[in-house]
């Protein structure tokens, strides 16, 4: 008999460790996800869960609940957008650039996207989501994408957060132009300044800001891998010039469907 039941899809959490006494929580620790991601994801049918971070030195070991366990119960995982890759996972030292990294977060998220990539399960990633796939997979990133010069351009301004809007470049042969047919340049948000600058293996570039920074990834091989730089989840028809974000979700929601018919 087939399954039934609505996909269950796990989103990784962002982390606040210095939480604002204004909020309580003295000493403590939250994880958390931002609405957004959760409805768009709500709205197409899809239920979604946290996935709590397992860190060495909390009350929960590795031998509770580990990756695979994650991996066995959901159909797909979406990493959020969030704080700087700490550089040491590609190779770097840290410039003054970087900001607040959290390591733990960093293992974990990279531990998930391999346990699932491996599984045949959906990877999705936003903003932070999408480095973090590259990193994965062994790419680079820019630190600091002025500072290093990959652009002069500004793909982060803090006053405007998700108002801060630039142009979007699809390669019309590649796979996300099939998501929106007919279409060759979009408007989208910005709100990083960090960016993909070594691919890793098995990723390729699918469309670019106008200053060519890259803004889409995709894992060429079995398994749904797919990184956009800007916030999809902010797309939320408020403002019809930016690209609509329910083709890419949709496709996201296809292949988990698609991973768990294979198996049911
Ligand atoms: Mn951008």
């Amino acid at each position: 008999m087939s399954d039934t039941r609505k996909l269950l899809i796990g989103v990784s959490p962002r982390i606040l460790r210095q939480v604002p006494a204004e909020l309580g929580f003295r000493g403590k620790t939250l994880q958390y996800l931002e609405q957004s991601v959760a409805h768009w994801v709500m709205s197409l049918g899809a239920m979604v869960v946290m996935v709590p971070t397992v860190e060495r030195d909390s009350l929960i070991r590795p031998s509770h609940i580990d990756i695979p366990d994650f991996v066995d119960s959901l159909d797909g995982l979406i990493l959020q957008g969030g704080a700087d890759m700490d550089p040491r996972t590609y190779g770097e030292e840290p410039t003054h650039t970087v900001g607040a990294v959290d390591a733990l977060r960093d293992r974990f998220e990279l531990s998930l996207v391999r346990g699932f990539a491996e599984a045949g399960k959906p990877v999705f990633g936003i903003c932070r989501g999408m480095q973090l796939i590259n990193v994965a997979f062994g790419g680079t990133l820019y630190q600091d994408l002025r500072a290093d010069g990959a652009t002069k351009e500004h793909h982060v301004i803090r006053e405007a957060y998700d108002e801060h809007v630039h142009g979007l470049r699809l390669d019309p042969q590649a796979w996300f132009a099939t998501l929106h047919p007919g279409l060759e340049v979009a408007r989208i948000n910005s709100i990083h300044h960090q960016g993909v600058k070594v691919l890793g293996r098995g990723l390729v570039a699918e469309a670019w800001s106008d200053d060519g920074i890259v803004e889409v990834i995709r894992h060429t091989g079995e398994s749904f891998v797919v990184g956009v730089q800007w916030h999809p989840e902010f797309h939320d028809g408020r403002n019809p010039e930016l690209l609509a974000a329910d083709p890419l979700m949709r496709a996201f929601l296809d292949a988990a469907q698609a991973r768990r018919d294979r198996t049911s």
